[in-house]
């Protein structure tokens, strides 16, 4: 169509008369269909993109952008079309659709074209608006629907998760994250992605939903994406925000309740007992719990714990590289960011890692005799229960907190009993104490 029209286009400039009665003096345009909204109309330097039939009056057909296997893109008003096309697409909007009548003087004129069109031809085309830009073009943004408040907006190297659906301008869908079954993850102004994208993104905040149109030299360009995405496309992304950090980001711990009365913060090494609520940066839930052991727990969080007292509340909020990372865990996808809403319920000192039991003073010297209690040189595991849970009351020795003392204190009688029999006797201790030092073993006597 091109190479016939820009022919065609050097004999139309000479001087045309109309020979037979009647002739039209202009092209007719029936708009037959007009969507109802209509943001934008063509106009004169616009680069527009559409499908056509070109009929006779007759109704014979003698062109179709469909039978050459893509639609029409060029310049509008520059002579790169037929004058009457030219003409006949102004103020059209995308998805519209009309019949535009060209006389002969502003199409072929008195030549033709070739033996496709013949001398002072009437032609009809029918066409649909598929995409329309300008070199001119900017990004647009438009906002429809965003939470009431919002504490962080995405800025240029942050890390964002979001969900998106992509259509070209007349509104087909050429790809989606849903489709995916996951969030888009990535950062944000540092070319990863298409220059209008990484634009685009700016200034959201979590939970909100924005519209972005970008122009194709700011999206796919000439080259277009695969088979989805054609040549000089304006693309049309609706985007949703899940999640947005920054890996400068830091633990961020806000206060929100003290005690009165607190007598002791929490430190490295201490036994804490806390309730938490877990959401993601969406308000969404992912866990709820009481948690028993601060060696187990991310590493954003036992920051967080720290310097914290009993019955006090707080909000940590933890970047993913402090919490699961890129891995994610059970319910949580890959790099989250976490809220807990912790309040600390309990808090005792601990007992080094690896330890059951220690002496908080010296140990009794010899061993033997002092746990004997009633000098029968046996010991059997209710005497032996009976001088650990001494030890613990008159605070000399202190058992693994958060855990079942009873257990704890049957496992290390086992221990120190080494023939199984139901009692341990000086020998046994005695192996048993120069054993451990020799190796120093961790969790007994
Ligand atoms: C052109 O003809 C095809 C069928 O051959 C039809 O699908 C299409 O709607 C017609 N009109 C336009 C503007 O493409
Ligand atoms: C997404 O999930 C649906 C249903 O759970 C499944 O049929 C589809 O294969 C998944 N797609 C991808 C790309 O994982
Ligand atoms: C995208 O489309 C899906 C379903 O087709 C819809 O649930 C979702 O809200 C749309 N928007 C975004 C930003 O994902
Ligand atoms: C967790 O959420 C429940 C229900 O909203 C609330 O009652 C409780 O105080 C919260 N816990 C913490 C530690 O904030
Ligand atoms: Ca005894
Ligand atoms: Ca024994």
């Amino acid at each position: 169509m091109e190479s016939i029209f820009a022919l065609i286009f050097l004999c139309v400039t000479g001087t045309h008369v109309s020979s037979s009665p009647g002739p039209l003096e202009d092209v007719v345009i029936d708009r037959y269909d007009i969507p109802r909204v209509c943001p934008r109309e063509v106009q004169t330097g616009d680069f527009v993109r559409y499908h056509y039939n070109g009929t006779f009056t007759d109704g014979k057909k003698f062109d179709s952008s469909h039978e050459r296997g893509a639609p029409f893109s060029g310049q509008v008003g520059l002579g790169r079309l037929i004058t009457g096309l030219d003409r006949g697409v102004q103020g059209m909007c995308v998805n519209e659709r009309r019949k535009v009548t060209v006389p002969p003087h502003l199409a072929y004129g008195s030549i033709g074209a070739g033996d496709v069109i013949p001398a002072d031809t009437v032609l009809v085309f029918d066409v649909v608006l598929l995409d329309i830009w300008n070199t001119e073009d900017k990004v647009q943004t438009r906002t429809l629907s965003k939470p009431e408040s919002c504490k962080r907006l995405v800025e240029a190297t942050d890390f964002i998760r979001y969900h998106y659906n992509g259509t070209l301008l007349n509104g087909v869908p050429f790809d989606s994250s849903h489709s995916r079954n996951g969030t888009y993850d990535t950062y944000v102004g540092m070319g990863y992605l298409i220059k209008g994208m990484d634009e685009g993104l700016i200034g959201m905040c979590v939970g909100e939903t924005r519209t972005i149109i970008i122009p194709p030299f700011l999206a796919y360009e000439e080259k277009g994406y695969g088979t989805v995405i054609p040549s000089q496309a304006t693309l049309v992304f609706e985007v949703f925000m899940i999640d947005l950090f920054n890996p400068k980001d830091d633990i961020a711990v806000v206060v929100k309740e003290v005690p009165k009365t607190c007598t002791r913060k929490t430190v490295v090494g201490d036994y804490i007992r806390y309730h938490y609520n877990g959401t993601f940066q969406d308000g969404s839930g992912f866990d709820t719990s009481y948690q028993r052991n601060t060696n187990k727990v991310i590493e954003g969080l036992d920051e967080g714990l720290r310097g914290m007292c009993v019955g006090e509340k707080r909000v940590v909020i933890v970047p993913p590289h402090l919490g699961h990372g890129e891995n994610g865990a059970k319910g949580v996808p890959s790099s989250a960011v976490l809220h807990f809403e912790l309040e600390l319920l309990d808090l005792q000192k601990g007992v080094p890692d690896g330890y059951m039991f220690v002496w908080l003073g010296d140990s009794p010297d010899p061993l033997f005799p002092a746990m004997d209690l009633n000098k029968d040189l046996s010991v059997p595991l209710e005497e032996f229960t009976a001088f650990i849970n001494l030890q613990v009351a008159e605070g000399t020795g202190r058992l693994r907190p958060g855990m079942d003392a009873d257990g704890i204190i049957k496992d290390m009688f086992n221990n120190q009993d080494r023939n199984s029999d139901g009692k341990i006797v000086a020998e046994e201790l005695k192996l048993k104490v120069e054993e451990d030092s020799d190796k120093a073993r961790h969790e007994e006597l």
